[in-house]
């Protein structure tokens, strides 16, 4: 069944817009399972830290600067193929590009603030979630509508 994790961001641009709930509530619907949250406010290592493979990158600074520029609410989605799922509802990096339908296609207009983070492979997944996450906070449990998303 391919079960995978992912870690999620819900950026400070969608935190300011009282976006939380509408970003979490698609993910759900559309049947992963939340086994990990929490509200951070990201220090600066920790968004460097996150952003490594962009160091070079002429948009770094401002990246950072922007991830930390107010609270993000910060998850692990759980379910089959989770990590291809959870970026093909984002969409493009790019909003302007975004069909509608995808999340930044729906919420968002520009590169530098669209709305959410996810996971871009299994190895980026893997350390994103131990970046953000200890392994105790990752939950295991069942609910009762898992047989009727991934049965
Ligand atoms: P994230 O990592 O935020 O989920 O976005 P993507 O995975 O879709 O895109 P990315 O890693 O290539 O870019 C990371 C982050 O940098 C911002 N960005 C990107 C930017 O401000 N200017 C740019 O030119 C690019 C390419 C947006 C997302």
């Amino acid at each position: 069944m391919g079960l995978e994790r992912t870690l999620i961001i819900v950026k400070p641009d969608a935190v300011q817009r009282g976006l939380i709930g509408e970003v979490l509530a698609r993910l759900e619907r559309r049947g992963l399972k939340l086994v990990a949250l929490k509200m951070m406010w990201m220090s600066e290592s920790l968004a460097e830290a996150h952003y490594a493979e962009h160091r070079e990158k002429a948009f770094f600074r401002d990246l950072v600067r922007f991830i930390t520029s107010g609270p993000v609410v910060v998850g692990v989605v759980e379910g089959p193929n989770a990590i291809e799922v959870t970026r093909t509802m984002m969409g493009e990096t790019n909003p302007a590009t975004s069909p509608p339908g995808s999340i930044r296609g729906d919420l968002a207009l520009t590169i530098s603030q669209n709305v959410i983070h996810g996971s871009s492979s299994p190895e980026a997944a893997q350390r994103e979630v131990a970046l953000f996450f200890r392994p105790e906070e990752i939950l295991s449990y069942e609910r009762a509508i898992d047989r009727w998303v991934a049965g």
